[in-house]
């Protein structure tokens, strides 16, 4: 094997070289290869000056993430002592970045004199995403080099920051262009020649400040953040780690980084987090299909339907520079779609995130197709019309007369069978369910329905695409609601059944809020509009007498005209011009009634932990059945599938890892007392009895 960091010589400069595909993580091996070369390069009395520089298509991202937990080889020295030999080094170090410079990577920067970085390169501490800190004294020398506030929010959002903006905030030292090593040794000459000394953060205050000012940056930044910090764990240590370096002198305070880095690792939210890291790269291999699946290109795309949803998905396609062309009833319905497409992008160009220009190419791909015809040759075709079985196949049949051979034809279907719609055209192979998620020029989770004529090398092409228009993939099965949806209904379902029971709106969506989720299942009604599913109820009730016909109270407040946020009223009351929602005793009166009415005597001692198991076991209990049907591959994917599509708090690693987290035996425990009490909407999953009798779980099943 060839090793994975080599020592060469430019001049005066020697080059230190990691060569550790893909990311160049800092695995044992490289850590040896570091110190290794470091002590040789010391050693040559010709070098004046080191640069230390990745191979491939990036600096280093970081710790090897799939070390933690394990031993560590004991020939290998640890990043600490790696980052102390750059550092205490006589000859000058520089670090030369391009790609990404993440986590202990950019922690060897910071442990370089200087930093020179190509253009396109980015830096960051990403640790946070993993739920831990940075662990290699970057909480203690990035403080130092740019101050206590703007390394609070670069730790604690994880984000990471592109080559200019570093700049400015002093993270590197120069922007460079052209050949990266050929800029690296010139400016390691340079510095040679002015006789440049070396600059050691450890042993500098630089812009770290006072204690006190560090207390108020910690203050401000808690302050301004208190919602997206609720129930984490990282980014408090973090700030501990911060406070520690400026209380302590650096030899006191690097101890004292490792100890709440161990803390971190051994927390559940950094397990979970790191599931789902893993997880979300997981998804996209499936055991059938193999890693080299030659896949179909995909340079031009259509939309059936410019809509709220055929807006969103093409929007995606427009910000990957791929051309989009839109087919709809008419030029005005088409113009309205443009028109609010249009406005999406000028406020982000408002909020200064994107340029006039950028907007301007991105809304110059979007054309009209008057006749069908005309967006036969599309590579792929996304169909976004009114959800019913009728119209969906009557568009199939035409779509297949009008598209080109090897075309995808998709339908963004949410509940229809993807295998119906198949059997519509003579080229069901090419027939996949791509599900977007309102909205969906947002939301990052993309379900990819696959049929049971769908050939592989469009589920694997359509994997690909979720790449380039930026969502995670996951492939499902055909089932009513796949998986999200179909899980959210037993999600709902006990969320009313709460209410009817004894709680209100508010207590339900509060436990669930704390639990974490963005929102609990009245306010996301609130915000999604009650009026659509009222009118799906009313058709059933009018169709099929065996349908409850009694109205939920969701009937009731659309009865009212409260459909939700848009008409100021609905499962809550709202101000004008603000989203927030205040509890109505108009409803909690509507809710009493019910009760009565059914006969219920309401429970008070309806506590929080019950609304969270109540409403996150039935998510647990129906993904067990989906796995058991195959709809879903494994647990993993209804994970990543809840964390990205429906607000389920990635700190808990998704439904299932939170359920293993909790253990499964006291799930199921859990599960049979409220199948006995509840009857069989609670029977327990087949699955879920086997495991744990099995004593097994999800990840080792
Ligand atoms: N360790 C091990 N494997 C890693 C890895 C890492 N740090 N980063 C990526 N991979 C694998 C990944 O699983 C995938 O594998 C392949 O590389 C390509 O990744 C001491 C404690 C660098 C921006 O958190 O953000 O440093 O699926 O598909 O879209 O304080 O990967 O092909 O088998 O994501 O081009 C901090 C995590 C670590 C960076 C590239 N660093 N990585 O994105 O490719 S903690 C991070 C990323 C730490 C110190 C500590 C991204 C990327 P496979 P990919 P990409």
């Amino acid at each position: 094997m060839s090793e994975p960091v080599t020592f060469t010589k430019r001049g005066r400069v020697g080059v230190i070289t990691v060569d550790n595909p893909p990311v160049n993580a800092l695995s044992n091996a490289v850590r040896l290869g570091l110190r290794n070369c470091l002590l040789r390069a010391q050693a040559e009395n010709a070098v004046k000056a080191i640069v230390v520089i990745g191979a491939g298509r990036t600096f280093i991202a970081g710790a090897d993430i799939r070390e933690f937990g394990r031993p560590r080889d004991p020939n290998s020295p640890d990043l600490n002592e790696v980052n102390a030999l750059f550092e205490e080094s006589p000859k000058l170090t520089i670090a030369a970045i391009h790609g990404t410079a993440l986590g202990g990577g950019y922690e060897i920067c910071l442990s370089c004199h200087y930093r020179v970085i190509a253009k396109s390169g980015q830096v960051g501490l990403p640790e946070v995403k993993l739920g831990i800190l940075p662990g290699a004294g970057g909480t203690q020398r990035l403080p130092r080099v740019i101050g206590a506030a703007p390394a609070l929010k670069i730790m604690i959002t994880g984000d990471p920051v592109r080559a200019d903006a570093a700049l400015k905030l002093g993270m590197v030292d120069e922007v460079v262009e052209g050949d990266l090593l050929d800029a690296a040794c010139a400016y390691a000459e340079t510095l040679i020649d002015q006789g440049a000394k070396p600059r050691r953060l450890s042993r500098e205050r630089g812009r770290l400040g006072s204690v006190a000012e560090v207390e108020a940056a910690i203050a401000t930044y808690k302050k301004e953040n208190a919602r997206a910090l609720r129930g984490l764990f990282a980014p408090f240590r973090i700030m501990d780690s911060v406070k520690a370096a400026a209380e302590l002198p650096f030899d006191k305070s690097l101890p004292r980084e490792r100890e709440l880095f161990a803390e971190c690792l051994a927390s559940p939210q950094s397990r979970a987090l790191r599931h789902i890291f893993f997880a979300e790269r997981e998804v996209a291999k499936l055991p059938d299909i193999p890693k080299d699946q030659v896949t179909r290109k995909i340079k031009t795309a259509a939309i059936l339907g410019f809509g709220t949803m055929g807006g969103g998905i093409a929007m995606n396609f427009l910000n990957a520079g791929i051309p989009v062309k839109v087919s709809e009833m008419s030029r005005e319905a088409y113009d309205k779609g443009f028109g609010i497409v249009k406005g999406n992008y000028a406020r982000t160009v408002a909020g200064g995130r994107l340029t006039q220009a950028e907007m301007d190419k991105r809304l110059g791909l979007l054309s009209y197709a008057e006749k069908l015809e005309s967006i036969g040759d599309a590579d792929i075709v996304i169909e976004a019309v009114f959800e019913e079985m009728g119209l969906k196949k009557e568009t199939f049949r035409k779509l297949d007369k009008v598209m080109k051979k090897g075309a995808i034809l998709a339908t963004n279907t949410s509940t229809l069978d993807v295998n119906v719609i198949a059997a519509e055209t003579s080229r069901p192979e090419d027939v996949i369910g791509l599900h977007f998620f309102s909205p969906a020029n947002v939301m990052r989770l993309l379900e990819i329905v696959r049929a049971k004529k769908t050939a592989k090398d469009v589920v694997a092409t359509s994997l690909e695409l979720a790449k380039t228009i930026r969502k995670v993939g996951v492939v499902v099965g055909v089932c009513d609601g796949f998986v999200g949806n179909r899980m959210l209904h037993r999600y709902g379902g006990e969320a009313a059944q709460l209410i009817d029971e004894g709680a209100f709106p508010q207590d339900v969506d509060k436990a669930l809020y704390e639990f974490g989720l963005a929102m609990g299942p009245f306010a996301m009604g609130d915000l999604a509009g009650l009026d659509v599913s009222w009118r799906i109820r009313k058709g059933r009730r009018a169709a099929d007498p065996t349908y409850p016909q009694d109205p939920v109270v969701a009937d009731e407040l659309c009865e009212l005209g409260r459909f939700g946020q848009k008409t100021g009223a609905g499962w809550y009351k709202y101000e004008k011009g603000d989203r927030t929602p205040h509890a109505d005793p108009a409803v909690d009166d509507l809710i009493r009634k019910r009760s009565a009415r059914l006969g219920i005597q309401r429970r008070n001692d309806i506590a929080a932990e019950e609304i969270v198991e109540r409403c996150m076991y039935p998510l647990v209990n129906e993904g067990c059945k989906i796995l058991e049907e195959g709809i879903a591959l494994r647990a993993l994917d209804i994970d990543v599938i809840y964390v990205n599509g429906y607000g389920f708090p990635v700190s808990r690693g998704g439904p299932m890892a939170w359920a293993e987290e909790v253990g499964l035996p006291k799930v199921l425990k859990r599960i049979e007392e409220f199948h006995a009490k509840y009857g069989a909407r609670w029977k327990p999953a087949n699955l879920l009895v086997k495991l744990v009798k099995e004593g097994k779980t999800f990840s080792r099943m």
